[in-house]
């Protein structure tokens, strides 16, 4: 029977493989099974466009917050939820996300910080460029725009660091119940310095509100002399502390990345930073930071890409792999500057698709012309680059070189 064999390799798959190279596996799952139950995840996973799309936008679906997600943020973070509760959580981060703000203080935010950060290396002639330009840069623009600017850029790249690793100990048992009970230390470590850190600025904007975004949560379209309840807000905190400071240095790390697999794109970047853009579109696309870190559940029995779904079953969206289908993208898993800009998924699609884009796509471009202007002759100093995750997908590091 083919559902025997098809199971049986399913069965076999684990984190390990899935967190070094989920590429061949998933090769197989959009062949074979684009929507298919993975046991050691306790769930299906969507892996075309197609059923990624149609789980992500659809009617029959809401979103659903992973379960390391609810352990690790508590209720209500955002991404888990639906509704009224949704709408207001919206209501609360999207005004400062709005193309019409972000523009108005977006260049003033990031172009300082990225020339502070490539002062400190632009004369060594090396830098790994994760460590020492993507995460500090991104959790710089986003933390402070936020309102941690007290705190240091390496206690922020701890913190999504730690509560990263704990979100993608996403294995489980047969009975269900989470493989690694030991791998949410890191999380809750992190979220124990998170508290001690926040708190006394909670207590700060109450009384004296600022410009920083939390600040503006817990003020607006509340009534005068109210704000909004501090445990209500916490879990979107913490989620925005993983999601919203770690990927715009994935996003800028996989460009990068990307770049140097085709010197002479990169080359044309530098060459005309117009293109800077573009080639984050695509960096995104051929290694999508928010790789298979979102899911929603169905609100009634329904059937997906030929699989019946009981309601309340649990779909992840593999964004990373539905943008490496070959029935939209030609030989996806190379990096291409030049291929036609279609749209790629990896901001997600529907009610619960990124708030951040149009933040994260002018910071990382930014970014970007502050990098090249500065380091014109810039080139890989690694043979192999390395990435690593499932969840969340970069390269380890990027180890570059240029004449002083
Ligand atoms: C700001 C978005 O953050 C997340 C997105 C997806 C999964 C986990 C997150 O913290």
């Amino acid at each position: 029977m083919t559902t025997t064999s098809v199971s049986s390799w399913l069965d076999e798959i684990t984190m390990a493989q899935l967190e070094r190279n989920p590429y061949p596996i998933y090769e197989r799952l959009r062949d074979e099974a684009p929507l298919a139950y993975i046991p050691v995840l306790g769930a299906y996973v969507a892996s075309t466009y197609e059923v990624c799309k149609e789980v992500a936008a659809g009617a029959d679906f809401q979103g659903y917050i992973p379960k390391t997600g609810a352990r690790i943020f508590g209720y209500p973070a955002i991404i888990g939820s639906n509704g009224e509760l949704h709408k207001d959580l919206r209501g609360m981060i999207d005004p400062g996300l709005q193309p019409k703000q972000v523009d108005r203080y977006i260049d003033d935010l990031v172009r300082p910080i990225a020339r502070h950060y490539i002062e400190q290396f632009e004369n060594d002639g090396q830098a790994d460029l994760v460590a020492q330009f993507c995460e500090p840069v991104s959790v710089r623009a986003v933390g402070d725009y936020l309102g941690f600017k007290d705190v240091s850029s390496e206690k922020l790249r701890e913190w999504f660091h730690k509560l990263s690793q704990s979100f993608s100990n996403v294995a489980v048992d047969s009975n269900g119940d989470f493989a690694n009970p030991d791998g949410f230390v890191p999380a809750d470590e992190a979220k124990a310095e998170i508290k001690a850190v926040v708190e006394p600025l909670l207590d700060k904007w109450t009384v004296e509100p600022d410009d920083s975004a939390i600040s503006h949560w817990l003020h607006d379209g509340m009534p005068e002399g109210q704000v909004r309840d501090r445990e209500y807000i916490y879990p979107t905190i913490i989620a925005l502390i993983l999601g919203a400071l770690q990927e715009p240095a994935h996003a800028l790390a996989a460009t990068l990345a990307g770049l140097f697999t085709k010197p002479e794109q990169l080359e044309a970047v530098i060459d005309e930073p117009g293109l800077i853009p573009r080639a984050i579109s695509e960096g995104i696309r051929w290694t999508s930071p928010i790789w298979s870190a979102t899911a929603r559940e169905n609100i009634r029995d329904t059937t997906v890409a030929g699989v019946q779904l009981p309601a309340g079953s649990v779909v992840m969206l593999s964004y990373g792999s539905a943008n490496h289908d070959h029935s939209l993208f030609n030989a996806p898993s190379e990096y291409d500057l030049t291929r036609p800009p279609l749209p790629h998924l990896a901001f997600g699609a529907g009610r619960h698709g990124c708030a951040g884009v149009y933040f994260a796509n002018n910071a990382c471009r930014i970014a970007l012309e502050e990098l090249f202007e500065a380091i014109p002759n810039l080139e890989s100093d690694q043979d192999r680059i390395n990435f690593t995750g499932w969840a969340f997908r970069g390269p380890d590091s990027l180890h570059s070189k240029w004449e002083v």
